[in-house]
């Protein structure tokens, strides 16, 4: 394949990310100075559990309809059959949240944006996910530290969003093929920067910890939903179709 396709690729990657992640760049520096006080830190710790995970939920199926878009916008995603579609935006949209996060975290104080605001992982206490929470975190400290560009980061979702062994695909060939050339367009990115050699490894090196988190939070659910079923019933539409355990035929691109 030629240098022509692979430029055409990651400009379509990096165009659809831009127009669907929520914040430019410039917004965030702003927003970092916009910090909790005590006051709301102490307000967040005394919400009920039930009460912080609707939130939590609402913020991120908001973040997830952005996922879908960035999905929807990538050259062959809507060629894929509906479901390849639905089998990827289910298993990849948290990792793909996760490395969006890094544009709203903050490594210099640890915190992140959060209802408008930024906050430490103090502010999560009432979940009661600790464990999750101290694992996002670490991410979070870990792939800032890589300072992605949003090139690099464009593509890097596409890849992880494109990933031909998730479970059930039934083109999974043809997944492969959009990866391929989506890993080759990042790293040319990576060498025009000429940025660190490793770059690409060191970013591949984190999939293992991120399907760490995607497992927790899935756990950390079900356990939620056996004490609280009705609050669980209530969480947004978006969020119980994309991390509903049963197998069945719905479809995250309609919510
Ligand atoms: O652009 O949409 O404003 C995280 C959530 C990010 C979870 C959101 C969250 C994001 C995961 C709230 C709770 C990542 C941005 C803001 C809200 C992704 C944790 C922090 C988006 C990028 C930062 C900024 C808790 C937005 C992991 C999850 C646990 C549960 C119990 C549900």
């Amino acid at each position: 394949i030629s240098m022509l396709e692979i430029d055409r690729i990651a400009q379509n990657v990096v165009k659809s990310h831009l127009e669907t992640c929520q914040y430019t760049t410039e917004e965030l520096k702003t927003l970092a100075w916009m910090l909790y006080t005590q006051e709301e830190i102490r307000s967040l710790q005394n919400k009920s559990c039930e009460t912080m995970w609707q939130q939590c939920s609402l913020q991120i199926s908001n973040a997830i309809q952005y996922v879908v878009e960035f999905a929807k916008r990538i050259d062959g995603f809507m060629e894929l059959c509906q479901n390849d579609q639905i089998i990827l935006l289910k298993a990849g949209c948290l990792e793909v949240l996760l490395i969006r996060m890094i544009r709203a975290f903050n490594p210099l104080n640890n915190t992140v944006l959060f209802e408008g605001k930024y906050g430490g992982m103090q502010i999560f206490k009432s979940l009661g996910c600790d464990d999750l929470i101290n694992a996002v975190f670490e991410l979070g400290r870990n792939l800032c530290r890589l300072q992605l560009s949003d090139e690099e980061i464009a593509l890097f979702t596409a890849a992880v969003l494109l990933a031909p062994d998730r479970p059930w695909l039934t083109e999974s060939k043809k997944v492969q093929k959009l990866q391929d050339k989506i890993y080759i367009a990042l790293q040319h990115e990576i060498q025009k920067k000429h940025s660190s050699e490793d770059k690409l490894s060191k970013l591949i090196s984190k999939l293992p910890l991120m399907k760490t988190i995607c497992n927790l939070h899935l756990d950390k659910l079900e356990f939620f939903r056996i004490l609280h079923p009705e609050t669980a019933m209530n969480f947004p539409p978006l969020y119980k179709e994309v991390f509903n355990s049963e197998l069945q035929y719905s479809d995250p691109r309609e919510s």
